[in-house]
């Protein structure tokens, strides 16, 4: 609501400027950190608009599949820690829609194409939460991946961006803790109805969280440009593999199986191999026809209208202040 001037679209778009761009793109070879003022490629620019707002309406569609459970999480002490995650993840959207503000677009303009389906967010959060033990797998899994995903960005040539990253990771990683703390009641503490109740939430998530990564590398429109210009620092399959590393032996502590009978150690690279993921199934979530798709997308609509009159008040409100200290100016001027 500070930008609304940002509202007016250049239509314009700039020349290419070859000599502009070499300069830029020596900047990010050296690792300077591109701030919003410097000079930018209309391309890099866009990338990262389009990136943050996803990430952005991520992480507030995200409150959704948790928050279905704060009235209902079994214990005083649960429920506070998913009361402060679900805020956190509020959080950190706003921070986002900031950081997407300083390349010249307002928060307005991006939680408009969110709602009307033009821009999109996490393939994940179309997914339900049924039993408690999602809320675990939520933590253990879904924290886990946006920070595989998300410790790179730290590192992202866009320094609004990095620094927005590094609060985020720190705040991830609680959310990581909790909902493996969260599994560990379940499967190591619990009994064997708990367990089941675990392990067939790995069996509905695992593969949809390994979707969370993107497509493969030979499917990726934007990993090779993203890459040169340093947002990226690692392709989508790199981290997959990276996550599959680190996730496997944490759920063998668990005593959980794996949904992939194609899972297993490979001591020749080192690695985890798995099983191919069903793409198809991936493609139908983006497009729009994920299990929870509608749904999320209509409580988001809900809860932007029933916000209406709170945004209204800010604005009457900061009228109400410039006004009092205009003419407060104007008395001691007299
Ligand atoms: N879902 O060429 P690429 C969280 C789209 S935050 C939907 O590989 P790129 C915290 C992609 O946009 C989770 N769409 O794209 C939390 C592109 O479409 P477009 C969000 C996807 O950008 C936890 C097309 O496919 N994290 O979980 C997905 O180079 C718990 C081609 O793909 C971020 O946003 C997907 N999974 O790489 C909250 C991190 N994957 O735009 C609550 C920042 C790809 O051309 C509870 N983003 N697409 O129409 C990134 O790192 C990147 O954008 C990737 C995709 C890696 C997601």
């Amino acid at each position: 609501m500070y930008t609304q001037a940002l509202n007016v679209k250049d239509t314009a778009l700039p020349a290419a400027d070859p000599q502009r761009e070499a300069r830029f793109q020596a900047r990010i070879d050296a690792e300077e950190k591109i701030e919003p003022n410097d000079w930018m490629p209309d391309g890099y620019r866009q990338t990262l608009v389009r990136q943050i707002a996803q990430h952005a309406h991520s992480e507030i569609v995200g409150m959704h599949p948790e928050g279905n459970w704060i009235t209902r999480a079994p214990s005083l002490k649960r429920k506070v820690a998913l009361l402060a995650k679900v805020q956190d993840e509020g959080g950190h959207g706003l921070y986002l829609y900031s950081a997407a503000e300083t390349l010249g677009v307002s928060r307005e303009e991006l939680v408009e194409q969110l709602l009307d389906g033009r821009q999109k967010y996490s393939s994940i959060f179309n997914y339900p939460t049924m039993t408690w033990a999602d809320v675990g797998v939520i933590g253990w899994l879904v924290d886990g991946a946006a920070i595989m995903n998300q410790i790179p960005l730290c590192r992202c040539s866009f320094g609004p961006y990095a620094r927005a990253m590094i609060r985020i990771c720190k705040e991830e990683s609680f959310h990581q803790r909790q909902g493996y703390e969260i599994m560990v009641a379940l499967c190591r503490d619990g009994t064997p109805a708990q367990k089941a109740m675990a392990q067939d939430a790995l069996n509905r998530w695992w593969w949809p969280v390994l979707m969370m990564f993107g497509p493969s590398d030979q499917d990726s429109q934007h990993t090779d440009k993203s890459m040169r210009w340093k947002i990226k620092r690692f392709t989508n399959d790199e981290l997959r593999r990276k996550f599959v590393d680190a996730t496997v032996p944490q759920g063998r502590y668990l005593g959980l199986t794996f949904p992939d009978p194609d899972l297993k150690f490979d001591e020749t690279t080192g690695h985890w191999a798995f099983g191919a993921i069903d793409w198809s199934e991936f493609r139908r979530v983006v497009s729009g026809d994920g299990p929870c798709n509608r749904q999320r997308l209509r409580q988001r609509k809900r809860a932007h209208e029933r916000g209406a009159w709170v945004r209204a008040a800010v604005l009457a409100h900061a009228a109400k202040r410039r006004a009092r200290e205009q003419a407060a100016a104007g008395v001691a001027a007299e």
